[in-house]
């Protein structure tokens, strides 16, 4: 069979209600609006070309869009720290609830998700135990029902499609491969405590180089304005339980609860009841809250990250409200 005619420059014929209308020509596949099928392409691949860019169009496509988020989300109303199943959780929550808040999230990772790409060890199914199934049935992520608990076939079903429905609120901005390295306060004093403050915001850097302050100097953050912000960033990691750690080191908390062995039963109750603002401004959920009251760790179940994630969006709301 002879090739196909070099594809010709012209725009796939779209009829009246702006289908594509299938013809013998081959043509150039169109941006959005006239993009032919794929199945257009199918045996015209010796013809196939893209549309032309220029190397300076994808730069600025880019740079123009994340400069563009950093302008806006200077002053946002809500940053969660930490992208993890709790951090996530939080942001689809408050996404859903308050559509005109402008929703911040600052994750150190390059991929966000934190330990819940897989359900423990390395094995992939995902416990989560009831009454989480009900989040589950929020995001409609299929799984087994064992009775008191159900099983995600794999913990990555339930991390992206939590991401992805998290990730298309148009007023939530993830920026990953981002640190937050440290707390905007401002002076509130209490009676007991005349050195007490207000968490306003969060100090941020790109990661790689907040792991880089030790042998190189000088390499100033960056900051982000709001009233209120909400820290999951977990009890692992090389940035774990970040937020409870910096209270503690500029005494706003007496000492780190320090997390206590493996429980399910006690850890997962304990978690989910005691997410809460920890200090003006500051609400703290996930496994991070083990290092501020003590809490067992649960190990491989995830459904109080879920479910804490609920409750940390209930009372930053009751915060926001006040
Ligand atoms: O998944 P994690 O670590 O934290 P959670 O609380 O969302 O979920 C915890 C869960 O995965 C468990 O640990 C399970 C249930 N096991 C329990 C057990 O007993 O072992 O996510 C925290 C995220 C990570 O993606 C970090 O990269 C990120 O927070 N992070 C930060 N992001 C920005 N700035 C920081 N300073 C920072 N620190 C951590």
């Amino acid at each position: 069979m002879s090739p196909p005619a070099a594809i010709l420059d012209v725009a796939a014929p779209v009829n009246g209600n702006g289908t594509y209308v299938k013809t013998d020509m081959p043509v150039k596949l169109q941006a959005k609006g006239n993009a032919a099928s794929l199945a257009d392409m199918e045996g015209k691949w010796d013809a196939f070309t893209f549309n032309p860019i220029r190397e300076s169009q994808v730069s600025r496509a880019m740079t123009r869009r994340y400069f563009a988020d950093l302008d806006n989300y200077a002053e946002s109303d809500i940053v969660i720290v930490g992208a993890g199943s709790c951090g996530l959780s939080t942001a689809y929550m408050l996404g859903k609830a308050r559509p005109d808040l402008k929703i911040a999230i600052i994750e150190a990772g390059v991929s966000p998700g934190g330990g819940a790409w897989l359900g423990g060890q390395l094995f992939s199914a995902m416990v989560m135990r009831k009454p989480a199934d009900v989040f589950l049935a929020e995001l409609g992520v299929p799984y087994d029902d064992e009775g008191d608990f159900v099983v995600v076939k794999h913990a990555a079903l339930f991390t992206s499609t939590l991401l992805s429905k998290v990730l298309a609120f148009p007023n939530i901005k993830l920026f990953n491969a981002t640190a937050v390295e440290d707390l905007i306060t401002r002076p509130a004093p209490t009676a007991s405590d005349p050195h007490a403050v207000r968490i306003a915001g969060v100090v941020t850097n790109w990661t790689l180089v907040s792991m880089h302050h030790d042998d190189q100097s000088c390499m100033d953050p960056n900051t982000i304005n709001a009233p209120l912000v909400i820290s999951t960033t977990g009890h692992d990691g090389p940035f774990g339980a970040f937020s409870v750690k910096r209270l503690v080191s500029m005494q706003q908390l007496e000492k780190l609860g320090g997390m206590r062995g493996l429980d399910m039963r006690t850890a997962e109750d304990a978690i989910v009841k005691g997410t809460r603002e920890v200090v003006p401004g500051l609400v703290v959920g996930g496994m991070e809250l083990s290092e501020v009251d003590g809490a067992n760790r649960m190990g491989p179940t995830f459904g109080a990250m879920a479910l804490s994630g609920v409750k940390a969006a209930e009372e930053a709301l009751r915060v926001w409200e006040e």
